[in-house]
């Protein structure tokens, strides 16, 4: 088990691709001929074929594990984007040359069957999809590592353009059987809760003094590591009343009556939208507890059964909490150790905070989350209670160290005393672990000096920075391939698992066959990407111009509408000459707005009609295009940022925590257009500033311009801005409805540009232009993209997890260096 050969990266040689399996599946699943079975058929007993070669696998796995007593490390979180399985799982298993020859036997269009395949939306962006590639890597570099999360029966919404507004629709991604899941009834869990509830109209209506009980029923995925010798789990929890314990609840060990089982189900019916500024809703906090009781109801039962001594907990489990969403786990460790194992409190605090370790993914103080002590006392009253100890305890200790400080204790309470009394769950989560982890450089420098001062100061010793990574292997082997070939072929395929092979490209840089192979890859990405477009949505693309990419949720502090900007200065530079010849731009975005997200609505409706009105416009349409993609998500993404040329990551210096987008366009050779923020600025030291486009305020310098900023300044002084301004709140974009994008106008103008977006402006046109100046010069710029491609190392997952593995979670991987 996980003995790695050296015949290639990862362990095992190529999987051969199961035709007797597939054949079986089709006739005894569906009852089908194989000259009868619909596209979806087809993909399910494929699936259904895959999952038959890597069940053995599975269970060895394991037991691998069970056998060497192995320290296992659990990823807690509310999202796990994890993208569509089936693609993935054969890159990994290394099936690729037997799937293609399996489709060509049986004459079967390989991308659509692939397509059959829902992607599960079970996140919003970054926080979901970096807990992806973590479990990518874990699982590629036989790390034990078992992801929990939740099992939405509706993931994020499916995003529609209507007549260019965001329009949301249902994503019923369980609609059909998933053959990747396995659902585990005998290893379901009861959450207790100390009140009862029902759903009245979509309302949750509580029932106070009738305590009641959840069941929690896990669904367990497969994480195929590279290679195919090691696959983890992801678990994921459901929420149902079926089927309890009956002859219990009769012979009335259960205090309590179980909710019913529709309102039961809707504790996990959907995933909440990151909508950071919102806060307080119930089914939300019942969410997030109903994550950490069933996880660690089953963390526990797992260790209990080798172990007969619970202090040896911290030597075998190792538990990383993916942000306040999962800080429940802070008192729910200390109930199960107190009431349920009967320890002591102090040994019971000291194994609570050995073996949690807490990461913080923003650096927006209302994203923080805060929950009603109210909601403690009728749901958790008992963790409450272990809560207010936990806090006496810490307060004590903080008088002791600073006496006579009482604001110092108010500031670092774990209560907030306002008039509605709330539980600060970044507190917790800091004071209840061994380990507080930003995502980057200056996101944990931040975190320290601005977020929580106090904190940090205190606990000095436990603030740490692990800068995120992604998965090469998702975002680069299996998105890209015509470039992953080209690198292959150039330094063999090591890069695949091995992060330090990424740099051996750096040389070749100056060889101009290697350039015009990377050319090559990229202008095959491109076309493969514009015709996806147009099969799927209808959009029609010019392959022969740059395309400068925005991809990522839209939120005003990314800055979307800093980028619409400088597309309207561009579009009024281009109507008032039209013999200026700039290189041929194609603007894309794509990303969705929370649905209560009002302004960044407005900003997806004002993208869309700009690009309409440009697209009407016969002087400039020729040179300039603005495309909006639709239901951006990790099946997007795969096909969007292989094709891009320019990535943008143009955050307010100062919000963004860490970014990962950056580092996907990257080891795909897009050059980065972008402000010094988040990992962008590692980025840029790894290949040195002057391989990117950074521009604007620094983080440092936001701080200092804001006291005195007036964007007015900006109108005033600079003609391009205020004739772009001046335009939008004309009407320009909007003729039937002329005063619908003022909102923007305002936000800027009249409100006080809260992200800076006039600061900017200048200095982005200007590193825009350079930009394009640069892409005149094709054997400059390609040089360029090969030394971004050759310092994407660092910016792999393999490396994140491995500091994760070694500095916080003290686990060890077959695969790791
Ligand atoms: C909270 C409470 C109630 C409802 C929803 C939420 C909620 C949900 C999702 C709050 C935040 C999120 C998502 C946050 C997120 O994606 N953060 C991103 O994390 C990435 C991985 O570390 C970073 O690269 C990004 O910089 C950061 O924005």
């Amino acid at each position: 088990m996980n003995e790695r050969n050296q015949s290639g990266p990862g362990s095992s040689e190529a999987t051969p691709f199961p035709d007797a399996l597939y054949d079986g599946h089709l006739t005894l699943d569906h009852v089908v001929s194989p000259g009868g079975a619909s596209s979806r058929d087809r993909y399910e007993a494929v699936a259904r074929a895959l999952r038959d070669v890597v069940a053995p696998r599975w269970l060895s796995t394991e037991r691998a594990y069970q056998e060497r007593g192995a320290k296992q490390a659990y990823y807690l979180s509310m999202e796990f984007l994890i993208g569509r399985a089936l693609a993935n799982n054969i890159t990994n298993l290394r099936a690729e040359p037997g799937w293609a020859a399996f489709c060509r036997r049986h004459g079967l269009d390989p991308l659509e069957i692939l397509d059959q395949e829902p992607d599960p939306g079970l996140g919003n962006g970054g926080l979901g999809r970096l807990a992806a590639c973590m479990l990518d890597s874990m699982a590629t570099l036989g790390i034990p590592g078992t992801g929990y999360g939740l099992r939405y029966r509706e993931g994020v919404f499916r995003q529609v353009i209507k007549d260019g507004e965001q329009v949301e629709r249902p994503d019923h991604w369980l609609a059909r059987p998933d053959p990747w899941e396995v659902a585990r009834p005998a290893e379901s869990v009861e959450v207790h809760l100390g009140c009862s509830f029902e759903m009245d109209k979509g309302v949750l209506r509580l029932i106070h003094g009738r305590p009641s009980i959840l069941k929690g029923m896990p669904y367990d995925r497969p994480i195929v590591g590279f290679g195919g010798s090691t696959i983890n789990t992801l678990r994921l929890w459901a929420a149902t009343s079926e089927a309890l314990d009956f002859v219990r609840i009769s012979r009335g060990d259960f205090v309590g009556a179980q909710v019913d089982p529709i309102t039961a189900e809707t504790v996990t019916l959907v995933l909440y939208p990151d909508d950071r500024s919102v806060r307080g809703r119930a089914l939300r906090f019942l969410q997030e507890y109903f994550l950490v009781a069933c996880s660690l109801a089953d963390i526990v039962r797992r260790f209990r059964r080798t172990q007969g001594d619970w202090l040896a907990l911290p030597d075998k489990v190792a538990i990383q909490l993916n942000d306040t969403h999962a800080t429940f786990a802070v008192p729910e460790l200390m109930r199960i150790l107190v009431d349920e194992a009967g320890l002591d409190w102090e040994a019971a605090w000291d194994l609570t905070r050995r073996s949690l370790a807490f990461t913080n993914h923003t650096l927006l103080t209302e994203a923080l989350e805060r929950w009603p002590v109210r909601w403690f006392e009728l749901f958790l009253p008992r963790q409450l209670e272990i809560i207010y100890e936990i806090n006496q305890r810490f307060l004590d200790e903080v008088r002791r160290h600073s006496p006579g400080d009482e604001a110092l204790v108010d500031r670092v309470s774990i209560i907030e005393e306002k008039s509605e009394r709330q539980v600060r769950m970044a507190h917790l989560g800091i004071v209840g672990s061994h380990s507080v982890n930003g995502v980057a450089e200056v996101h944990t420098g931040l975190l320290k000096s601005r977020v929580m001062p106090d904190l940090a100061a205190l606990f000095p010793e436990r603030f740490q920075s692990i800068t995120n990574g992604v998965s090469q292997r998702r975002f680069l082997l299996l998105a890209n391939p015509g470039l992953a070939a080209v690198i292959t072929r150039a330094i063999g395929d090591q890069w695949i698992v091995n992060l330090q092979g990424f740099g051996s490209l750096a040389p070749l840089a100056g060889d101009s066959s290697f350039r015009a192979d990377v050319a090559r890859a990229k202008q095959q990405a491109k076309l493969r990407f514009i015709d996806w477009l147009r099969r799927t949505t209808g959009q029609q693309i010019d392959p022969d111009t740059i395309l400068d990419t925005q991809a990522k949720r839209f939120h005003e502090y990314k800055r979307q509408l800093l980028n619409a900007l400088r597309i309207v200065i561009l579009y009024q530079r281009l109507r008032e000459n039209p013999e200026l010849q700039l290189p041929r731009r194609t603007c894309l975005f794509a990303g969705k707005a929370a649905s209560g997200y009002q302004v960044a609505k407005l900003i997806i409706q004002f993208i869309n009609r700009l690009g309409a009105t440009i697209a009407r416009e016969p002087s400039v349409r020729d040179r300039l295009a603005v495309v909006f993609v639709p239901d951006y998500g990790v099946s997007v993404a795969e096909h969007l940022i292989p094709a891009s040329d320019i990535s943008e990551q143009i955050s307010t210096a100062g919000f963004e925590a860490s970014g990962t987008s950056n580092m996907k366009f990257m080891m795909n050779g897009a050059l980065t257009v972008g402000t010094r923020d988040g990992a962008t600025i590692e980025m840029a030291r790894v290949v040195g500033e002057e391989n990117l486009f950074l521009f604007g305020l620094t983080a440092p310098q936001v701080d200092e311009t804001r006291p005195a900023y007036d964007p007015r300044w900006h109108y005033e002084n600079e003609p391009e801005t205020r004739a772009a301004l001046d335009l939008i709140g004309s009407g320009h974009f909007s003729p039937e409805d002329p005063g619908l994008f003022g909102p923007l106008v305002d936000l800027l103008l009249r409100d006080g540009d809260y992200y800076l977006h006039l600061a900017d402006l200048r200095s982005y046109c200007e590193v825009q232009e350079e930009a394009g100046r640069l892409y005149a010069d094709q054997a400059a710029w390609t040089r360029r993209a090969i030394l971004n491609i050759a310092g994407a190392g660092p910016f792999s997952s393999d490396r994140a997890v491995m500091e994760y593995a070694r500095r916080i979670w003290g686990v060890t991987g077959s695969g790791m260096a």
